[in-house]
């Protein structure tokens, strides 16, 4: 097969408007032949919220390679780099974590199961007596399973009864979530990937797909190869793919400065009402809010947005005019834009295009807030990132009071009283030390938090005590005070939920290395030691393996929009990929939206501010089924450019490596494809500060600074972009904000002012 590092996306096959999307099977093996592999193992592939359906080869009790699953409906057999380089080569590595760590004297040593759990235990104890549940807090990932999810939210809402807990979901899909409770009343993707093949166009708005769903991407190419090809639309301030193919299609590529998406977006709104680009009839029957939106907008000419985000105002109309005259479109949004400033505001705006022209739950028609972990979907429905279980108001009594039922627990228990605490806060009470006991599982806040520096203080200093829960000795890691080697992805049995609701079941393949555990062991064997119990005395986790753990899911799901009845770990065997509601391609096909005051997840918020909506405001909007046109003014930045940081900074992603290469840097050809940190300018910067491609440059903004030579680029003038994924001297981290959006509470990585400086000798 032909290296995939270089040809990306594979060989086309070319997709008429209509027709089925035709398989192609991607395979990979590590040093055996096909013909030598012992067991195939059902899987999907955990690189990405894509969630490919794929089989882990298995060769003499070893993960040797990957194969695409050519029934999958999600990718029909193929396989990205990641996928195929990336998934298996870590779980070999020489430095995986295979006994449990304690620190002693300041060092972290080698330790049994009994003596870590023990001081988890033993610290636990102290401070629920001492301070109560306050004093735990629980920072969990998008890359575990549902059933580790789903066991981690019944131990900290109905065991602990602490409100601390979230996951890195937070740094990535929370606006996804937030902004579909905003304008749907309820988290949950409407559209499918099988849109697909049915649009006419495709706006992708911050998001590099080509670069980070490679399989998805390669989808869009092969309809862009096709008869009757979609026009494309790109929102970035980059010359990514996406650019280029929307000037292959005749659409428009729409680069705004940094951190100005809002006051785009309000203007791609204004031209579709001052066109009449919209459904009338359906907008009276469907939706609430038009008046206010039109209000909102009405300043934001083409012309104020050419000001504000340094656009062609003719692009602006441009783009209006694909959104307003095609039949069917379908949008994807990413951290382009739930990374920027005004996140919640400016993922709202695209639900409000696709309301105002009533193309939602149609074929070819619909958005797709798009995840970006492979589990986070999953993390967000269970509970571990704090919102309530199963896509519940935790302001609704009647919502808690039906799982203290479930769970046979005192509604008290349950933390409602004040917002779920998000990951943000949590690492601010960590600082304090009102949180005294920080459980980290599956992420690398390290490196992949804002301002690195403060995060190592917070991990370092004795202020709180850190438990990690990992495959490696991460950054983070050598921070703690407990670590516990996890069993990962082909160790360990589990199910997940990719970016258009498609649930997969990944089998266990092999037996992880020495005394790793699965994450679900782990939880359990904390909450067996922690003697957690429900109102009866009886233990409060009452299942003991995956499949149990999902059973048990399934009825909190049941009466609820991600309702998972019906769908059992049989059937994921027999069909492989199945989509939540059972039977459900799209949602809202009825135009039915969550948003009544006794069903919804969210009351919402005032989008500009954050301030929330309250029960009886919400009442008042007599939404009922309506769904909420919403929309805020925009305002600047935090940090704009200024004569000593005159430049802005954003940050993302390199197509070869995942996040902090935990997984990616042990794959030799990945690691190879892209080893070393990079940033890029314009020609017009370098040449401006006197840098030519590839010499080193030092960038610093008011928190840090990093090292890493420059590459001259297809970035907006103005804009110097690092990717995030390599740790020390070219960390961007250390030079991002502690800021976040005030809806969906997710930092803004994308950004902040710099300076770049030229380094000699280079
Ligand atoms: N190869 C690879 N793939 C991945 C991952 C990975 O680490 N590596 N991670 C996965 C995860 S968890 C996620 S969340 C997704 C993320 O997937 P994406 O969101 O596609 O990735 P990013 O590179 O973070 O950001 C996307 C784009 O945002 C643009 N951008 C920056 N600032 C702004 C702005 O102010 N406005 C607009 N409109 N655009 C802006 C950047 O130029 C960049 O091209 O990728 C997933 N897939
Ligand atoms: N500047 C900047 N920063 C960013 C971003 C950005 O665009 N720019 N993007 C943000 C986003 S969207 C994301 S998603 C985050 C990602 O940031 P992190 O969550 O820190 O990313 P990973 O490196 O994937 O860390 C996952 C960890 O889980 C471990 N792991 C994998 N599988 C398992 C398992 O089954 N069990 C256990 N216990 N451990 C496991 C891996 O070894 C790894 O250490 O970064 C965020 N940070
Ligand atoms: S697109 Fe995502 S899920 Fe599919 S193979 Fe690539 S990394 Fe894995
Ligand atoms: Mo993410």
């Amino acid at each position: 097969m032909a290296d995939r590092t270089v040809h990306v996306w594979g060989a086309r096959t070319p997709t008429a408007r209509g027709s089925a999307w035709p398989e192609r099977v991607d395979v990979h093996l590590d040093g055996v032949r096909e013909d030598e592999v012992d067991r195939w193992v059902g899987a999907a592939c955990v690189l990405c919220s894509n969630g490919c359906g794929c089989e882990i080869a298995v060769k003499d009790g070893r993960m040797v390679g990957v194969r695409g699953r050519a029934a999958d409906r999600v990718n029909r057999g193929r396989l990205g780099p990641k996928g195929l380089y990336g998934s298996t080569p870590w779980a070999s590595s020489p430095d995986r974590l295979t006994t449990p760590l304690v620190r002693e004297d300041g060092r972290l040593v080698e330790t049994d199961w009994d003596t870590a759990m023990g001081r988890i235990v033993e610290r636990s104890r102290a401070l629920l007596d001492e301070k109560g549940p306050l004093s735990h807090g629980f920072y969990t990932s998008g890359q575990l399973f549902l059933e580790e999810y789903y066991t981690l939210a019944v131990i900290g809402k109905a065991g602990l009864g602490t409100p601390h807990m979230d996951g890195n979901t937070r740094l990535c899909t929370a606006t996804a979530g937030a902004s579909l409770k905003e304008s749907f009343g309820a988290d949950g993707q409407p559209a499918s990937y099988d849109d697909i093949e049915q649009c006419d166009a495709l706006f992708l708005f911050g998001h590099n797909m080509p670069e980070t769903q490679t399989v998805l991407w390669a989808r869009i190419l092969d309809r862009i190869e096709g008869s009757e090809p979609p026009r494309v639309v790109c929102v970035d301030p980059r010359r990514t793919e996406v650019a280029v193919a929307a000037g292959r299609t005749g659409g428009v590529h729409l680069a705004p400065r940094v951190g100005t998406n809002l006051a785009l977006m309000n203007a791609l709104t204004r031209e579709l009402l001052a066109h009449e680009w919209l459904d009338a009839d359906w907008v009276e029957a469907h939706t609430v809010g038009l008046e206010e939106l039109r209000a909102t907008v009405e300043p934001y000419t083409p012309e104020e947005a050419a000001r504000t985000c340094g656009v062609d105002a003719d692009d602006v109309r441009r783009a209006a005019r694909i959104f307003g005259e095609s039949g069917a479109v379908l949008s994807t949004v990413l951290q382009g834009f739930y990374q920027s400033h005004q996140a919640t505001a400016a993922a709202c705006g695209v639900n409000n295009l696709h309301l105002l022209r009533g193309m939602l739950g149609r074929p070819g028609c619909g958005v797709l807030q798009m995840n970006g972990q492979p589990t986070a979907q999953n993390t967000r429905e269970t509970g571990a990132d704090g919102d309530l279980t199963g896509f519940r108001n935790w302001e609704n009594a009647a919502h808690v009071e039906e799982l203290a039922r479930l769970w046979n627990v005192d509604p008290m228990t349950i933390p409602h009283w004040a917002p779920p605490t998000h990951a943000m806060q949590i690492f601010g009470y960590a600082e304090t030390g009102s949180i005294g006991l920080l459980w980290i599982s599956a992420t690398n806040p390290a490196v992949s938090m804002p301002e690195s520096p403060r995060i190592r203080r917070i991990l370092g200093g004795d202020q709180c005590f850190v438990v990690v829960q990992d495959l490696f000795l991460t950054e983070t890691a050598a921070l703690a005070d407990v670590v516990l080697p996890a069993a990962g992805w082909g160790e360990k049995t589990g199910t997940f939920t990719n970016a258009d609701r498609t649930v997969h079941l990944a089998e266990k393949a092999v037996d992880p290395p020495g005394e790793a555990r699965s994450d679900l062991d782990i939880f359990l064997t904390y909450a067996d030691a922690m003697g957690l119990t429900d109102r009866d005395g009886s233990p409060l986790v009452g299942w003991r393996t995956p499949e149990e753990a999902y059973d048990a899911w399934v009825e909190a799901s049941r009466g609820r929009p991600c309702d998972y009845s019906g769908i059992t770990y049989d059937l994921l065997r027999e069909r492989g990929a199945v989509q939540w509601p059972l039977g459900t391609t799209r949602l809202y096909a009825d135009a039915e939206f969550p948003t009544s005051t006794d069903y919804c997840e969210d009351y919402g918020h005032d989008l500009a501010t954050g301030a929330t909506t309250t029960e009886q405001q919400h009442r008042a909007t007599a939404a009922a089924g309506r769904a909420f046109l919403k929309a805020a003014a925009y305002s600047p930045p935090h940090e704009e450019p200024s004569e000593d940081y005159p430049l802005i900074f954003t940050t993302g992603r390199v197509v070869h490596q995942f996040h902090t290469r935990t997984k990616t840097g042990r794959s030799r050809r990945l690691h190879h494809a892209a080893p070393d940190p990079w940033v890029e300018l314009s020609e017009a910067d370098a040449r401006a500060l006197g840098i030519a491609d590839g010499q080193r440059v030092r960038v610093e903004s008011p928190r840090g600074s990093l090292e890493a030579p420059a590459r001259i680029g297809p970035v907006t003038e103005g804009a110097v972009f690092a990717p995030f994924h390599y740790a020390g001297a070219g960390q961007a981290n250390e030079l991002t904000m502690t800021v976040w959006d005030p809806v969906s509470k997710q930092p803004t990585f994308k950004t902040a002012a710099c300076r770049v400086v030229p380094l000699e000798g280079d």
